[in-house]
């Protein structure tokens, strides 16, 4: 079994964001519009008013300030309320291809690699833009990288189970050095339109590279020593996006096709389950919580955050510890995590314990125990 680290992580973050008051201006706009045109309808009971958003609200709710977007154009359109893309030819870079090579590139000088070192590429987030060639192939192919790319689906977990699979390939010996990117374009799976969840998520791109031990000669690596990843089988968090609807007529576009959730529910059966993964997986790293210098938790929720570092340390976290992104970033399903280690880990020192821990749609959890060396 070969020692593994990561030794890059590379972040890019879109330059156009939309703040909770531009997006609650733009959806109150289309309420207050569909509710003057089904005026009659709702008084009669055959369809419900559209009630209204606040800013305040999701600040409150879930501590998220803004989001950035791939493209803005669009999403604040009440005659549009989604993203406004141009599709591109297989001639030119997929939208995905381009977030994550910018991603890659980041990730691979912070490493100090060549696209030459890498022999793996995983590209793994909620969504791909389409089922083949798989966008991993495509980054393999811009990088000009040898070996082979493939792309895994995990939802939320999708980064973490990602770097799993990397950890898992070079402790074996398969490979040498893998780099796993998750380029989250989730705002054109975010239904504007409904009010409970029109403020979530937000677009990033976020990479790492993994590699032996001995091979590492970048000046912020961290030794992986555990990964540990569990699923369980829940319909609160569901899209059902997909090529059936050509088959069974469905409107493949329609609300069951979007991002959904029952947010509460989520709320109150994840954090317990989180809590207890995490608590047993650094016990059998033989470490115990209190050991635990910086906790790079999944972004959904500030309040479910905190609920879980309460749980795991017995008291509130100092802001450092437990740092929180979702305020500029907002939820970008499994990048959330990986922001978090980008934005706050070279202030760690030589020994200091990390963990790395996503939680979402599946349910899946999956995290890693890291050590800098
Ligand atoms: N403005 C004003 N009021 C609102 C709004 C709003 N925008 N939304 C809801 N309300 C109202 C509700 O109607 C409710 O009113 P009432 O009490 O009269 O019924 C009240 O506010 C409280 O509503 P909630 O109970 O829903 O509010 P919560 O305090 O629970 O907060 C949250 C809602 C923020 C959604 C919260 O429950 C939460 O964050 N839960 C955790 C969710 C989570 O972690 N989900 C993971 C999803 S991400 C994931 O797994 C990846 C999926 C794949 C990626 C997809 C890409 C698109």
């Amino acid at each position: 079994m070969h020692s593994v680290v990561i030794s890059g992580a590379g972040l890019w973050t879109p330059e156009e964001f939309v703040t909770n008051e531009e997006l609650v201006e733009a959806y109150n706009g289309w309420a207050i519009r569909y509710n003057e045109q089904h005026a009659d309808e709702i008084t009669a009971g055959h369809c419900e008013e559209k009630p209204l958003s606040s800013a305040g609200f999701i600040e409150k709710a879930s501590g998220i300030k803004q989001r950035y977007t791939y493209c803005k154009e669009g999403i604040l359109d009440i005659d549009r309320m989604r993203p406004s893309m141009q599709e591109r030819s297989p001639d030119e870079l997929s939208h995905q291809a381009e977030m994550a090579l910018h991603a890659a590139r980041a990730a691979l000088h912070a490493a100090g690699k060549l696209a030459s070192d890498v022999d793996m590429v995983v590209v793994s987030c909620a969504y791909t833009q389409r089922a083949y060639p798989a966008i991993a192939i495509e980054v393999q192919a811009a990088l000009g990288i040898e070996g082979f790319g493939f792309d895994m689906l995990v939802a939320c977990s999708a980064a973490t189970f990602a770097l799993h699979r990397a950890y898992d390939a070079i402790a074996a010996g398969s490979s040498g050095c893998v780099l796993v990117i998750n380029p989250e374009l989730t705002t054109p799976q975010v239904n504007f339109r409904d009010r409970d969840g029109h403020f979530i998520f937000g677009d990033v791109a976020t990479a790492m590279i993994l590699e032996r031990a001995e091979t590492a000669s970048a000046d912020h690596v961290y030794e992986v020593l555990g990964t540990k990843a569990i699923t369980q089988y829940s319909n609160n968090i569901r899209s059902d996006f997909g090529y059936l609807s050509y088959a069974d007529d469905s409107d493949p576009f329609g609300d069951s096709k979007l991002f959904r959730q029952n947010g509460r529910k989520v709320f109150k059966e994840v954090c317990p389950m989180a809590a207890q993964h995490l608590t047993r997986q650094i016990e059998e790293t033989g470490h115990a919580v209190t050991d635990v210098k910086r906790w790079w938790l999944h972004q959904a929720n500030i309040n479910m955050n905190d609920l879980i570092a309460r749980r795991l340390l017995g008291r509130d976290p100092e802001p450092n510890e437990a740092p929180i992104v979702l305020d500029k970033y907002a939820n970008t399903a499994s990048a959330g995590s990986i922001i978090a280690f980008s934005l706050h880990h070279e202030d760690l020192r030589s020994g200091d314990l990390g963990v790395l821990c996503s939680f979402g749609a599946g349910y899946s959890i999956g995290s890693l125990v890291l050590r800098k060396l």
